[in-house]
């Protein structure tokens, strides 16, 4: 069933060894490894077919801004050697049909329930096991839950009033419609310059009469200098990929890149390498030098090249201004790759409304009303964003020992151990949880590494007859400690970013991927300490902590 249309069938019930929460490319990882481990296993998902984050946004320029290659499973070389990607940076609609070729090629639809929300998951003490139920009246009984809910999956829609009073069409970029949208001959508006919105502002300008781009925070963005991909590329990509699989599956990398070996460079130095990797494109740019993201200086010297570009691309001279990021470091919001993104405002029917100088007061029947002027549209599109990282694991908000919900227990932010495990709620696993590298690494190796410690930690507590495993709370505090040493010693904390939880009025204002150096060393060395910083048990029998 996947056409979007709504099907009927019988609620499920009884016992499966494990359900997975998620269909993304964690989800469909996981569920792979963990049948393959002779499990019996659940999938569950709101959308009606695979691919997560690619299945929900759909809007017009959606791209990966990590290249194609690199952002593939790794675990199957025939799968990997039989895909060919078209570009550089694949569009949104070739990575969804990578997804559903995965979830062909491995058989794995027939394990997930599609059109399906999880709506609560409660921990069962007497039998070591979960109780999950969904908005089909299923109610299954698992012994491992796995959260694979992804890191940006619940948009956010901004807390902007009159939004229901308008009486043309509102979209939100992350639950883009299926059919696509026509903007010819409209007036749009778009809300949010972040990824999403520099993404998309492009592509609807050229269809739209006219597209007026509410800023509010100027982002830093890098040309994605998006090429198709040819025989030679893909040949050096295989020439290169012992060390990249060497490097990825190494100890982990860090920010802490020599600072004083870019500033014993001369600034024609620095400035031609900012050059290269400015025609290279991408979000490597910020790797052009180290310390740019632990060193305020080399920071505004790249914030500065940016800026420079900036000006020179766009002709008025006012929008150049207003486009220029001058509230964070660069690289401290997630850096923007685009393509066309700032040559744009130099089309005729583009406009740019610097919401610093004239804020959004309301969206009135006929659209967007600042304190500056009434701008009438047709449409809206939110590019406003998510309640990155922990919004759909609170929305399903899991009951631990005790019934207690993680929403108490992430009541000043949330705190995983290793961003895998939760203390308080046995047998749970996140896959690319808060604590772990996730959104600052390349998502696919992440979830692959995760995908691969908890196949392992299932496998051997099956081994071992163990059934019962949670994170304990000291390691756990030592780690979100670890996590946010590691934070205040880069730049990024500088930034009202989501990163942060800053973009969601109320949230806690906690760092929350991993950025530190050694991430898979420690999961490995904890695996193979015999589950260090857990604790361990037998159904109802003695605990042993193991470390
Ligand atoms: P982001 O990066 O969170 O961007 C959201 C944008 O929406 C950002 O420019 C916000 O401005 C803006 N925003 C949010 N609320 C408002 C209101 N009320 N008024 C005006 N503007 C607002 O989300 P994206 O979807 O673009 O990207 C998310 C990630 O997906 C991205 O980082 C990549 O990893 C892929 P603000 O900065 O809050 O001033």
């Amino acid at each position: 069933m996947a056409d979007g249309s709504s099907f009927e069938r019988a609620p499920l019930a009884g016992e499966v060894d494990a359900v997975v929460v998620g269909a993304g490319f964690g989800g469909m990882y996981m569920l792979h490894r963990l049948r393959e481990l002779g499990l019996k296993v659940q999938g569950f998902e709101a959308g009606d077919n695979v691919g997560g984050t690619w299945y929900w946004n759909r809007y017009p320029g959606a791209r990966c801004d990590v290249p194609s290659l690199f952002y593939s499973y790794t675990w199957d070389e025939d799968l990997q050697k039989d895909w060919r990607w078209s570009e550089k940076y694949a569009a949104q609609p070739e990575i969804l049909r990578y997804a559903n070729h995965v979830a062909d090629r491995f058989d794995l639809r027939p394990l997930i329930a599609f059109q399906t929300r999880v709506i609560s998951t409660a921990f069962d003490e007497a039998a070591d096991r979960w109780t999950v139920t969904t908005d089909r009246g299923d109610e299954l009984s698992a012994r491992w839950l796995i959260m694979a809910t992804g890191c940006l999956s619940t948009p956010r829609a901004p807390p902007i009033s009159g939004v229901e009073s308008f009486a043309g069409a509102t979209y939100h970029t992350g639950a883009w419609p299926h059919e696509g949208v026509d903007f010819s001959g409209k007036r749009v508006a778009v809300i949010g310059t972040g990824s999403s919105g520099i993404q998309s502002i492009p592509q609807i300008a050229r269809q739209a009469a006219h597209v007026t781009v509410f800023q509010r925070t100027a982002n830093f963005s890098v040309p994605a200098n998006n090429t198709p991909l040819s025989d030679a590329d893909i040949e050096e990509f295989w020439k290169a990929f012992p060390q990249y699989i060497a490097m990825v599956k190494g100890p982990g990398m860090g920010f802490g890149a020599s600072a004083a070996q870019t500033m014993a460079a001369t600034p024609e130095e620095r400035r031609q390498r900012y050059e290269e990797y400015w025609g290279v494109g991408g979000a490597g740019f910020l790797a052009a030098w180290g310390g740019v993201i632990t060193d305020i200086d080399i920071n505004n010297e790249a914030a500065d090249f940016v800026r420079e570009k900036i000006g020179e691309t766009v002709k008025d001279a006012k929008t150049a201004a207003a486009l220029k990021p001058n509230d964070h470091p660069i690289g401290t919001k997630r850096i923007c790759v685009d393509i066309d993104y700032y040559e744009t405002y130099n089309r005729p029917n583009v406009t740019l409304v610097n919401l610093k100088e004239t804020p959004i007061e309301a969206i009135t029947p006929t659209g967007v009303r600042t304190t500056g002027q009434a701008y009438d549209v047709d449409a809206i599109v939110f590019a406003t964003g998510f309640d990155a990282m922990t919004g759909t694991l609170l929305a399903i908000d899991p009951k631990g020992v005790g019934g207690r919900p993680l929403k108490a227990a992430w009541a000043e932010g949330p705190k995983a151990y290793l961003g895998l495990a939760v203390a308080g709620f046995p047998n749970m696993f996140l896959i690319t949880g808060p604590g772990s590298p996730s959104v600052l690494s390349n998502m696919i190796n992440s979830i692959e590494q995760h995908v691969e410690w908890i196949q392992d930690c299932i496998g051997y507590m099956r081994e071992h007859g163990l059934t019962r495993i949670e994170a304990d709370p000291q390691a756990q505090e030592d780690w979100v400690a670890h996590v946010r040493r590691v934070a205040d010693k880069t730049l990024f904390p500088r930034a009202a970013s989501w990163y942060m939880g800053a973009n969601i009025p109320g949230k806690p204002r906690v760092f929350m991927p991993y950025i530190g150096p050694g991430y898979r060393k420690k999961c490995a060395d904890v695996a193979a300490a015999g589950y260090e910083g857990f604790a361990l048990a037998k159904e109802q029998a003695d605990v042993h902590a193991a470390g």
